[in-house]
Parts: C-alpha cells; structure tokens; sequence
C-alpha cells in the first residue's frame, strides 16, 4: 500500500464522518449561521478537534455564509483553511554531534517503536546511531528497545531495571560522545503528563544531559498515538508546558484513526509534526508530508460518499 492510499485509510473515519454528513447539511440551500454551527458540531465530533473545527467553521462564514454553495465548493474552502493550519516542518538537521533525540509521551503511544524505526532509516543513510533504554521501569521494556538496536543495528545503552533513568541519559550522552555517534536517541517511560512526580523525572534527565552538553537534547519529541483524538491536544499542550517541543510523532495512522485532531494540534501550538508512523514494521515510519496528509483527509472524499 502506498503511502498516500495508507494515510487515506488511516484517515478514513474523520473523512467519512466530515463527508458523509456534509452533504445532508449543506445540500439544503443556502449556508445559514444554523448550517454554519451544524457543521462546527459534527466536525468535534469528527475529531478534528475544538479549535481546528472553530478555524475552518470561521473560514466558512467569512466566504460561505448567506451563498448556495456544492459540498465540493464547502469542502475546497475548508481545504484552504487546513492547507493554511498545518506547517511543514523544517528540514531534519544534525545540530552537533552527536545530535540528542529525546522521544516522550503517554503509555503505549508508540515511542519505543518508533526509535527502532528511527534508527534503522538513519543507520540506512549512513549514520551511527545510538539508542539509550531509560525506560527502566520494567525489564521488558529494556529488551524491547534492545531487539530493535539489534534490527536496525544502532548502539545500545542500559542499565539495570528499576535503575534510575537519568544516570542512564548521563552515560548514554557520554558514550554517545567518545564513541563519535552522530545520533543518540534516548526512549523514556510512558507517562501521564499529569503525574508530577514523573515529569519531573523527565526534566531531571533533561538537566543531566545538559550536565554533557549544554545544548543536549537538541531535540524533544512527543510520540502521540492517532487514534486519541481530542486527547491528544489536552496532552500536547501539557507535556509542551514542562518541555519545549519540537516536533510530533503521530503513530497509528494506519488503523482506524481519527488523525484529524492533529489539525488542531499543529494550529493551537506550532508544533510541526515531523513523522508518522503507519504500522508495526521497522520501514513503516513516513515523513510528515502536509499535502499527503490534507489529500488524504479530503481527496476523493465525495466520491467515496456517493
Ligand atoms: N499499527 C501500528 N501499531 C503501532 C505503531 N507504532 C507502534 N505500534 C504498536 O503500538 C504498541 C505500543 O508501542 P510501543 O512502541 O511499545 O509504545 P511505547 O510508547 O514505547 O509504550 P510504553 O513504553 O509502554 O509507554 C506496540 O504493539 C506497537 O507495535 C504504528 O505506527 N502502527
Ligand atoms: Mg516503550
């Protein structure tokens, strides 16, 4: 399956929720403020959550309201709007050697199967590549990350279960350094971004990585998994509070996710979305391609409607 054809089937039921529903709405005559507020209510609901939905509700009052408009017409105006929501990330670019990937975020999100897939397309490009286990919380979370170093062949950190995670981040940030690593990513525990205790945790391992490197991690990446919806923002918002992101990875996109809510999620906060996960497998990891992503979520939509 090609990745265009992936994202439209991960994105499948936002579409068929935003589509299908569309036309009874907006098939009736002219578009009313009643019209208008139908569809900012089916749009939540379609998970492109609160404030894209407000967005593109807005962008359709400025240049629907009071006109007799096709749901091809109503759906190219919302297209705009997305098209102007969602940034491209800039280009991924070593800052230093070696450059320190951090990979955060809630349970089960994703994040330790995405480092594998990470350090396999990295390894392939010809860099080396070091991944650290400082989720030592439980032992199969150690061999989970210590399989994919063996897959994609990247370097491997560890300590002990139950050791603490920052004295992980300490070594692995050396030994990434006197082994001349070009990249170190480093896996940490699921957690809620709630828990105070574990967030400061992660900020401790934040401060003795600085402890190596003052400009350690150059990088900060919070996985989220695509079928959250709505969630996800709540969780975006709190986990960028603590740390300052700078990239999303959406994983999942494969399944039946709701991944319109991402919409929502790059236009509260500015925070590009830099990869995507789309299945389990180490090659199944895409760069984040905005027009894919908005073809995806709107292409063909009235066809498969009909
Ligand atoms: N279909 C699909 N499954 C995925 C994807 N990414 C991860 N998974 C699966 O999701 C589950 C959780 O993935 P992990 O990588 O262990 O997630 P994690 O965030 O490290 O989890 P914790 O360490 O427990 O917080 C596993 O079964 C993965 O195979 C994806 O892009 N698509
Ligand atoms: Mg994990």
């Amino acid at each position: 399956m090609g990745l265009f054809s992936a994202i439209k089937k991960g994105l499948s039921k936002t579409r068929d929720a935003l589509v299908g529903e569309l036309k009874g709405i907006v098939g009736a005559g002219k578009i009313t403020d009643d019209t208008l507020e139908e569809l900012e209510e089916h749009l939540i609901k379609a998970d492109v959550g609160v404030e894209a939905a407000f967005l593109l509700t807005d962008a359709l009052r400025e240049n629907a309201l009071g006109k007799s408009l096709t749901t091809e017409q109503v759906l190219d105006i919302m297209r705009d709007e997305a098209e102007r929501l969602l940034k491209d990330p800039p280009p991924f670019e070593l800052k230093g050697k070696p450059h320190v990937v951090l990979v955060i975020g809630v349970n089960g999100a994703g994040k330790t199967t995405t480092i594998g897939k990470l350090a396999a397309r990295w390894i392939n490009e010809g860099k080396k590549v070091m991944i650290a286990a400082c989720d030592t919380f439980r032992a199969a979370a150690i061999d989970q990350l210590e399989t994919w170093a063996q897959r994609s062949g990247a370097e491997f950190v560890k300590h002990q279960e139950g050791s603490d995670p920052a004295a992980v981040a300490y070594d692995a940030c050396q030994a990434a350094v006197a082994r001349d690593c070009d990249i170190l990513i480093v896996d940490t525990a699921g957690r809620l971004h709630n828990k105070d205790y574990l967030m400061e945790e992660l900020k401790k391992i934040v401060r003795v990585m600085k402890k190596v490197n003052p400009e350690f991690p150059q990088d900060i990446w919070l996985v989220i998994d695509g079928n959250t919806g709505q969630n996800t923002i709540n969780q975006t918002k709190i986990f960028n509070q603590s740390f300052p992101l700078t990239g999303l990875v959406v994983t999942k996109l494969d399944g039946t996710a709701r991944g319109g809510s991402v919409l929502s999620i790059t236009s509260s906060l500015q925070i590009p979305i830099r990869w995507v996960g789309m299945g389990e497998q180490i090659d199944q990891l895409v760069e984040f391609d905005k027009r894919e992503y908005i073809d995806g979520l709107f292409e063909n939509a009235l066809e498969e409607s009909k």
